[in-house]
């Protein structure tokens, strides 16, 4: 049973990620880590593009491939049902340094919280199918032992976060998405 929020789950990814280039997701994820955490240059806000940011993680990876840090994903449960394909990509090219954290909590929470596909689908056993290594973690304890995981892991990986379905009210970003990732455009052109 899930015991923790997403903001709460966001607070933990940042504390064990705190430098590494990260693609955010959108609506409420992107909203609650920017209240948590604050606004980091290593963060990609994704907003609207929903089913992407495994894709946009995965070129980012391929392009850093003889940098020892690890580029992290930060996707919902809806989002990845969108652009689930991906993973078979990511399966097939196996960077070394990529994470994908799927924060679970069985809706299009940020929409009103319509029940997704994910109830019924076994993300980490999908991911293992397309040779992925995964886990399913739905605690404090269980979410930083597989984060320590990934983080050493010598392969691409990905862990399911369950959470619970407690959003925090925060007010819309609605800054120009140029002039919003260029901090990060900068951090990963000179890395
Ligand atoms: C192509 C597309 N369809 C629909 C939306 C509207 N939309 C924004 S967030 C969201 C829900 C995302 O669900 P999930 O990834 O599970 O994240 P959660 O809100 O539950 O944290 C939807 C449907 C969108 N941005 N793009
Ligand atoms: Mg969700």
């Amino acid at each position: 049973m899930a015991t923790l929020s997403r903001a709460e789950a966001l607070k933990i990814i940042s504390e064990v990620f705190p430098h590494e280039p990260t693609i955010v997701t959108l609506g409420a994820t992107v909203r609650e880590l920017i209240a948590t955490v604050g606004r980091r240059e290593n963060d990609f806000y994704v907003l609207d593009s929903m089913g992407l940011p495994v894709a946009i993680g995965l070129g980012i990876a391929l392009g850093r491939q003889e940098n020892p840090e690890k580029v992290v994903v930060i996707e919902g449960d809806g989002g990845l049902l969108m652009g689930l394909s991906s993973l078979t990509t990511v399966g097939f090219l196996k960077p070394t340094n990529l994470v994908l954290l799927i924060l679970d909590n069985g809706t299009y929470a940020s929409t009103g919280g319509q029940p997704t596909a994910a109830t019924t689908t076994d993300f980490a056993a999908v991911a293992a199918g397309c040779g992925i290594h995964a886990a399913t973690v739905d605690d404090d304890a269980g979410f930083r032992a597989a984060l320590a995981d990934a983080k050493a892991a010598d392969g691409p990986m990905l862990i399911r976060m369950m959470i619970d379905q407690r959003s925090i009210k925060t007010p819309y970003l609605l800054e120009d998405p140029i002039l919003l990732s260029a901090p990060f455009r900068k951090l990963v052109g000179r890395a």
